[in-house]
């Protein structure tokens, strides 16, 4: 038998209530346990009723007045038999009614164990349990979309269909393993090829969507770099919105990089300010520009900040930026100050003109961060389907081996041969969803959750 978990749902803190859920086949015993209320037995309760009553300790004492609810198995998140308590959202509080669940029999829960549970009795797949993380963690409401849909099985559907698609493949060949001396006929063997080409099609058409996926679930990484005094941090509080880093006239001001999540017409944005770029006398200074050129490595979109009242020729310490000029990274120049009049030199360039200090130019160059999202590949189609990297990692396992088989099966090689890759595609398509024993992959996604989740 499964042991009954309680869980603290709601965050850690105080607030005007907070929620405990216990999942398990002692649930309801438990509550009963701990629970004081007119409305009689926990046991005899309505299910998916609230009733108020109180939660007391093993003398008896109130510990507080909350609500509860019985959810009976299956009709619950979990599957299982489930309470849930609204109790006062106070630290000491939520944190005293959970010990008295425990004392009564219940055991703390792991990170993700309700919703691990919710997978393992079948009342979602793992694209589903994925999508729950997803949702608390969406901080645009593309991203929220996203993982909607998601959770709604869009992503299972489509896995399914490749996996069914996998499978009649497979029996199609087992046919003709039962009669080795026989060998595949030309017919059949163009219709399975076509059949696995049709599959993989499938499959890298998802893989596509991974770059999507990456930029909804961690945000689009722009990172703000130039010279020393160029206005970085200036366009970072302009583009967050309140003064985050320090601002001032004296050159090398900021250090250590700086970061917050924006959102641009839905697309989350990692926004990173760091610091100056030159050749820094001072240690740590020194480190700073270090920082700043990982953080330039590792961008997707850098916005590379100049102060165009100055004299063109005058900016850019070509060795402060040795080894920033990736071609990989997409690049926006970005000349501030225009407040104090565009020097001739940077008549002709091309750029966004922007004043941090007048607060110009701040939407075409929320336009240009947009217009290069979609040009590292941001694009979701109406389907809103945006896999993850481990979905990735499985799909691109899929296709090495079905791609494999129609190789395969062209050759003329023997049924058996053929059965190895389709078996691995299946593997690789089925732990997608969950539908493989997977008990190390189960252990290792679902630490990741929330505790209570
Ligand atoms: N006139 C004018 N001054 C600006 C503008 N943007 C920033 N400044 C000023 O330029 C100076 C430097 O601004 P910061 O934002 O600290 O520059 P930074 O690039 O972060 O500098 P470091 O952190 O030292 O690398 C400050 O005195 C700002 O007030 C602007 O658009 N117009
Ligand atoms: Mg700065």
């Amino acid at each position: 038998m499964e042991q009954t978990i309680a869980a603290i749902s709601t965050p850690v803190g105080q607030g005007a209530i907070a929620l405990l859920r216990m999942s398990g086949e002692s649930s309801v015993d438990i509550a009963e346990k701990v629970f004081r209320s007119a409305s009689g037995s926990v046991r005899e309760l309505p299910q998916r009723v609230q009733v108020l009553g109180d939660v007391v300790d093993t003398e008896g004492n109130r510990i507080d007045q909350v609500l509860l609810t019985v959810f009976r198995a299956p009709a619950s998140y979990t599957g299982e038999d489930t309470v849930e308590i609204s109790s006062h959202g106070g630290i000491l509080v939520t944190a005293a009614v959970l010990e008295a669940l425990v004392e009564a029999g219940a055991r703390p829960a792991e990170p993700g164990e309700f919703t691990q549970r919710a997978f393992l009795n079948g009342k979602m797949d793992l694209t589903q349990a994925e999508a729950v993380m997803d949702l608390i963690g969406a901080r645009t409401s593309l991203a929220l979309r996203a993982a909607n849909r998601q959770l709604e099985g869009k992503l299972g559907l489509r896995v399914n269909l490749l996996r069914e698609q996998l499978l009649a493949a497979l029996a199609h060949l087992e046919a003709y393993i039962d009669f080795p001396e026989e060998g595949i006929d030309p017919d059949s063997s163009q219709s399975i090829c076509e059949r696995l080409i049709e599959v993989s099609t499938v499959a890298r058409a998802l893989i596509d969507t991974a770059e999507e996926g990456r930029i909804l679930r961690e945000g689009l990484i722009v990172v703000i770099a130039g010279l020393p005094n160029a206005g970085k941090s200036s366009l970072l509080n302009l583009l967050l919105g309140f003064d985050r880093a320090i601002v001032s006239n004296s050159a090398g001001t900021t250090r250590d990089t700086i970061e917050e999540m924006i959102n641009i017409r839905g697309i989350p944005v990692r926004l990173v300010d760091t610091a100056g770029l030159r050749k820094a006398k001072e240690q740590v200074e020194r480190e700073g520009v270090c920082r700043a050129k990982r953080e330039v490595e590792g961008a997707d979109l850098v916005l590379h900040v100049q102060d165009s009242s100055l004299d063109q020729g005058s900016q850019d310490d070509p060795v402060a930026f040795a080894g920033t000029d990736s071609a990989e990274v997409q690049r926006i120049l970005v000349l501030n100050k225009v407040d104090l009049g565009i020097h001739p030199s940077w008549e002709e360039v091309e750029g966004v003109r922007i004043s941090c200090v007048q607060q110009r130019g701040v939407e075409s160059l929320r336009e240009a961060i947009f217009n290069v999202a979609g040009l590292v590949g941001f694009d979701l189609g109406s389907e809103m389907i945006a896999v993850n990297a481990r979905h990735r990692d499985c799909l691109e396992r899929a296709c090495r081996h079905t791609e494999k088989a129609v190789e395969l099966l062209r050759a003329g090689e023997s049924p058996e041969f053929v059965a190895i890759d389709l078996r691995e595609a299946l593997d690789a398509v089925g732990s997608i969803v969950g539908k493989v024993d997977t008990e190390e992959l189960l252990g290792e996604l679902f630490s990741s959750f929330c505790i209570g989740k």
